[in-house]
């Protein structure tokens, strides 16, 4: 342990996780780490799911207010999700039982842009949290934390937290240390500082972390890795979209618009996300960077094999052989990799000033470009924005990527209106879908209707868009965005109804 956690103080507070756990009470605010399921606490979160089930099982009241970096893993979502212990919920979550929970209203949930959440709370919008929560794989001699394979919120839940909790996870390799770099520069107004980043791969700040002693109430030991979950290999559907993204790239490239390194590259979670970095490493562009808010398998073979030369990211979300890659070459990786905090990977101003090409997944796009990203059928949330409005806003391309359909074909995911809008059209330059390209840039909304019908709906639904397109313009009150309002939203209703959008 001492090889670890190399201060006295911190070894003063080691206790067990329960011991920690007991710490927390009801109605506390928790802040925690983690960002895509990786570096989050997993065996503090486990005791006090257990801690809130024996509560409850003698009647007693107990939930907590849970604050993360975005999704964890099932040792603390799900975990206290099945436990009936959250009340509330921010931001960006993806874990089943905790979506069942907030889809069934047991848990409310604040989805919102990853990049805002630092700024908000330090603003007091959740109120100050009780406990911060925070996975760390050693401590210095000086008593600063080297955080794990995620920096996410951290920076601030310390900054801010009454106490300070921290888990020491001896699973994660030592080595990661080096990889972070944590800016201390603070962007709240009034007062707030430029962040001096010039090129994807610069550090502006220092390698660990700081925290204030005084409040360090407990620090446990843990041996657990992060929810890795395995991509499945890219099927036909994935392929032509990564073909047709890549196919664009050339395009742009050869018309004098992107430079043959392209720009630094954002991509979303995902299958899809995943097959388009992988066709890009075996494509003809070198030198590639990436500026995004998660590093997965795609990004890393581009960096083994030095097609992208340098990531800057928030936090891994890697298959478990692609963890253990990482783990067993960390010196490697860590001349390649940073891990920001969220608001700087996030940053809108970077995000401009660098001109990332952003790549995202969708639920649905409707004719004209609006984009939903989050809510099923307009109410049910599948995970929640992320960081794809940080990105898409203010990329200098803004691409979003989906199959044309879902649900073996009984969705469509080019509908007349959508019903939730995350991403105005004013934010979506590009969809791609395994029919082909439509590339909405500089186009009034009627002309992109044409593309979207055209380029991207499946065979089996462009005559339904097409109709519905000439009704809209039929009985629309204005011709600008033509909408017939009865029949706009009429194919979610009718999947509602009858299991298929189709007529
Ligand atoms: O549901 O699991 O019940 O079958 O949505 O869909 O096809 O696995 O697609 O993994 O690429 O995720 C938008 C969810 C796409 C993702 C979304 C159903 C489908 C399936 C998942 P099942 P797939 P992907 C950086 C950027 C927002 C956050 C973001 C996402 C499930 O990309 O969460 O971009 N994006 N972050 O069946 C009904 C449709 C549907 C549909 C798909 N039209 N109608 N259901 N599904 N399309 C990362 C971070 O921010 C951390």
């Amino acid at each position: 342990m001492r090889d670890r956690i190399r201060n006295e103080v911190f070894l003063d507070r080691v206790m067990t996780a329960d011991d920690a756990a007991g710490l927390i009470g009801d109605g506390d605010i928790i802040a925690t780490s983690g960002f895509t399921g990786a570096g989050y606490p997993k065996a503090v979160p486990q005791a006090l799911a257990r801690r809130i089930e024996a509560a409850h099982a003698e009647g007693h009241p107990f939930t907590v207010r849970l604050l993360t970096g975005a999704s964890t893993g099932p040792q603390l979502d799900g975990a206290l999700a099945r436990a009936d212990g959250v009340a509330f919920r921010c931001p960006y979550n993806g874990d089943p039982t905790m979506r069942t929970r907030i889809n069934e209203g047991r848990t409310l949930y604040l989805d919102m842009h990853l990049g805002q959440v630092a700024q908000k709370a330090q603003q007091g919008q959740f109120g100050r949290p009780d406990v911060a929560i925070i996975e760390a794989v050693g401590v210095t001699p000086d008593g600063q934390l080297v955080l794990s394979s995620s920096v996410g919120n951290s920076p601030t839940w310390v900054q801010l937290a009454r106490r300070i909790i921290i888990e020491v996870n001896t699973w994660q390799n030592p080595e990661l240390g080096g990889i972070h770099d944590i800016w201390q520069g603070g962007c709240l107004p009034p007062g707030g500082q430029p962040i001096p980043l010039l090129h994807p791969g610069d550090r502006i700040g220092s390698g660990t972390l700081p925290i204030d002693t005084d409040r360090l109430a407990a620090v446990v030991v843990t041996d657990e890795p992060d929810r890795n979950a395995p991509f499945a290999e890219p099927d036909e559907t994935a392929r032509q979209i990564a073909g047709h993204v890549l196919e664009f790239l050339d395009h742009e490239v050869s018309q004098g618009r992107l430079p043959h390194s392209l720009l630094p590259l954002q991509s979303g979670v995902g299958n899809i996300a995943n097959a388009v970095l992988e066709g890009l490493n075996t494509s003809r562009f070198e030198n590639l960077t990436g500026f995004s808010e998660v590093i997965q398998d795609g990004m890393l073979s581009m960096l083994e094999s030095g097609r992208m030369t340098v990531a800057s990211a928030s936090s891994f979300s890697l298959s478990p052989l692609a963890a253990e890659r990482i783990n067993d070459n960390a010196a490697f990786f860590r001349k390649k990799i940073v891990l920001r905090q969220q608001e700087v990977s996030n940053s809108p101003e970077l995000i401009r000033r660098l001109g990332i090409i952003a790549m995202n997944g969708m639920i649905e796009a409707d004719i004209y470009g609006n984009v939903n990203s989050t809510c099923v059928m307009g109410s049910r949330i599948q995970n929640g924005i992320g960081g794809s409005g940080d990105f898409a806003r203010n990329a200098f391309l803004s691409i979003f990527v989906s199959p044309s359909t879902a649900k073996g074909g009984k969705i469509s995911a080019f509908v007349p209106m959508v019903p939730h809008t995350d991403h105005i059209l004013q934010d979506v330059q590009v969809i791609i879908s395994e029919q082909g390209v439509a590339d909405l840039r500089g186009l009034a909304p009627t002309e992109r209707a044409r593309q979207v019908i055209s380029r991207c709906a499946h065979p089996d639904y462009r005559p339904m868009l097409q109709d519905y397109f000439e009704q809209a313009r039929a009985h629309a009150f204005g011709q600008h965005i033509p909408h017939h309002l009865p029949a706009a939203l009429a194919w979610h209703q009718r999947y509602m109804e009858t299991g298929s959008m189709k007529s």
